[in-house]
């Protein structure tokens, strides 16, 4: 049977179905579960110790009203900043000090390098030039002098002999993406065009450029970190929340209740 002239014009052969863009205000998460999210911090304990301070207050109300509060952290906890390695350790305590909150932990890029570089670090030299510099100084290992194949090797063995096993094991168990309502929170974008369930996550730990600059309905709006904006980015299809953090911005904090969202900044 030939379809309809109306109907070949609505769907066109081998050509996808796009989904209109939503208003943002009828966007929203389970009303049992207030949610946190927090973008970027490379290494800014104090800004992620005011920010916790600040969520577990909140956290602490809603509990009692019988709501279960979640926070989702969305990576780029290393590098760059004043001491990666207190954020590590204070975001491993979390869990065992405030169990009745529910912690998520994404990876970002910034993970995925130091990960690789512990595995493979010839392969991954440049994670010292983007950040991990500094990260090896706050573990106490003086960044390799020069380029050669040893002295990166020794670096690598002197880092994973510095590095407490509880760190590691956090870096190794880290998310890649998480959903929630109509929300789905990952660290740097996704890739348009290709199905939720078909996302690589090299895209979910290093898409920029493709992602930001093609408005696009996912089925969820995106909650993302990695690409520094000056002013929180809410838009329906994604909201961006590295507002640069390590370089004089504030750590900020995308905080969503129901159909409500807002963005609180830690400096
Ligand atoms: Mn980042």
């Amino acid at each position: 049977m030939i379809a309809p002239f109306w109907h070949r014009l609505l769907f066109r052969r081998g050509e996808k179905r796009h989904s209109p863009m939503p208003r943002i205000d009828t966007l929203g998460v389970p009303a049992q579960t207030p949610l946190y999210a927090i973008g970027d911090i490379h290494g800014q304990i104090d800004q992620l110790r005011q920010a916790i301070a600040w969520i577990v207050g909140r956290a602490a109300a809603q509990t009692e009203q019988n709501l279960k509060p979640k926070v989702v952290f969305l990576g780029d906890y290393v590098d760059r900043g004043e001491d990666s390695r207190a954020v590590l350790n204070c975001l491993i305590g979390l869990e065992a000090e405030f169990p009745s909150i529910q912690w998520i932990f994404l990876a970002g890029n910034h993970e995925a390098a130091m990960l690789g570089f512990l595995d493979n670090p010839l392969e991954h030299i440049a994670w010292l030039g983007f950040g991990g510099a500094e990260t090896l100084l706050n573990y106490g290992v003086r960044p390799p002098v020069g380029v050669g194949g040893r002295a990166i090797q020794k670096t690598r063995d002197q880092l994973l002999q510095a590095l407490p096993d509880t760190h590691l094991r956090f870096l190794q168990q880290l998310r890649h993406s998480h959903q929630c309502g109509d929300y789905l929170f990952v660290h740097a974008g996704l890739r348009p065009g290709v199905p939720l369930e078909r996302q690589a996550p090299e895209d979910m730990l290093w898409i920029r450029d493709e992602f930001m600059n093609t408005p696009h309905w996912y089925g969820k709006c995106v909650v993302h970190g990695h690409t520094i904006e000056t002013a929180p980015a809410l838009h329906p299809w994604r909201i961006g929340i590295d507002s640069g953090a390590y370089c004089g911005g504030p750590l900020s904090c995308l905080v969503l209740t129901g159909n409500h969202r807002e963005v609180i900044g830690f400096s």
